[in-house]
């Protein structure tokens, strides 16, 4: 029997990303849901992950701890499909960027603001917090160019850059950060909403506790 690699998430976290590239790419996995946030709720996570974070991939030797990277690795695991762009093609340099961008850039500013505003109101932060959710604003210029005239992030298709920075979007929904989502973006968003792989990804999550 072959072993499946193993994702641990939380339902609806960044985990999200390697669920639904999972399904997009037909890559079977074991998927373990945890309530949220696991350093507090189930503490012997901290045993395999000592970050305490999610998501978490074990695959045979390999364990990674970074959502977009682990979306782009299930795309790719046995080879280039579509859900990648590979090197050589056009769009390749543009692909890793905006990859790299949804966490790095995107959800940075996203995780301070609920941070400072949604879960440690009692510090007195919540103005910082607040300044974040501008800066968030601000930092979707980038994707709202890019997306002028097109469908799609990357190469002219669905791809890990259209799941990992979708996921921002659909994260800033949820918190109550989407009144600085311009129209373009949350429509974006929404057509990427309606795909089955991504129902299926939901569907799969919807088995646990929410993390937001
Ligand atoms: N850059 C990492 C960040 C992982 C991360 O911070 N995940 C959040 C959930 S969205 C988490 O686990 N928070 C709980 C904690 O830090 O204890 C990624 O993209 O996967």
């Amino acid at each position: 029997m072959v072993d499946l690699p193993i994702l641990y998430t939380c339902a609806g976290s960044r985990g999200l990303r390697a669920t639904w590239a999972a399904e997009e790419a037909g890559v079977e996995i074991d998927l373990r849901l945890l309530p949220f946030p696991p350093r507090f709720q189930a503490p012997e996570y901290l045993e395999i992950n000592p970050l305490g974070t999610v998501p978490l991939l074990i695959d045979g030797a390999a364990r990674m701890t970074e959502s977009c990277a682990i979306a782009h690795y299930l795309a790719t695991r046995g080879g280039y499909t579509d859900l990648a762009v590979a090197p050589g093609e056009p769009d390749y340099a543009e692909y890793c960027d905006f990859t790299y961008h949804a966490d790095a850039t995107i959800t940075f500013p996203q995780t301070v603001f609920m941070r400072f505003v949604l879960f440690e109101k009692d510090k007195g932060w919540e103005e910082a917090g607040h300044a974040y959710a501008k800066w968030f604003w601000k930092r979707l210029i980038k994707l709202e160019q890019r997306l002028e005239g097109r469908e799609f992030l990357c190469a002219g298709r669905f791809t890990v850059a259209d799941i990992c920075c979708s996921y921002a979007l659909m994260l800033a929904e949820r918190v109550g950060l989407d009144e600085g989502i311009p129209d373009s973006l949350k429509a974006y968003r929404e057509r990427l909403m309606r795909r089955d792989g991504f129902q299926r990804a939901r569907e799969r999550e919807s088995a646990g506790p929410a993390a937001i």
